[in-house]
């Protein structure tokens, strides 16, 4: 495949969605590398695939990510800096929402296979 044709997809997605989308990309003929991964902010295990594509898919390929994952709310409990301070703390559940996919589109400047 000529590299000028090609970009890399990355997409990060929620560990509920990974069986789904692995089964959508399969069935659509799309080749991926599936990474397990752990999101900075909730550190949650999340899962990332990596989609090497020929362009004119691009578009085909962000309706099968779309269709078949979810936006997510979350609660997130955090461990306040340490003050110093004698009391309890409490903390208060913060709701994030996560996903549905994260994705980023590059191009690919060169593309072997050794
Ligand atoms: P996490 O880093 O665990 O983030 C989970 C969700 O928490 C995010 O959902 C967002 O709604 C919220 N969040 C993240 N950082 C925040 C902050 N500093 N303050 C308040 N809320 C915050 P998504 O944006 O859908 O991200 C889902 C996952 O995708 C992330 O998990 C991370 O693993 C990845 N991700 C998101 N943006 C990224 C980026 N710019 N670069 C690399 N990975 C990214």
């Amino acid at each position: 495949m000529g590299a000028k044709m090609m970009k890399l997809v990355i997409t990060v997605i929620h560990e509920r969605d990974k069986q789904k989308i692995a089964e959508a990309l399969l069935r659509n003929n799309f080749k991926f590398t599936k990474l397990a991964s752990t999101g900075g902010f909730l550190r949650e295990g999340n899962v990332t695939f990596l989609i090497g594509i020929d362009d004119k898919r691009l578009s085909e390929l962000m309706d099968v990510i779309r269709d078949n994952c979810k936006a997510r709310d979350q609660y997130a409990n955090f461990t306040p800096p340490d003050t110093g301070s004698i009391g309890v703390f409490v903390p208060s559940p913060l709701k994030v929402q996560v996903g549905g996919a994260v994705t980023f589109v590059i191009d690919v400047e060169q593309f072997e296979r050794f």
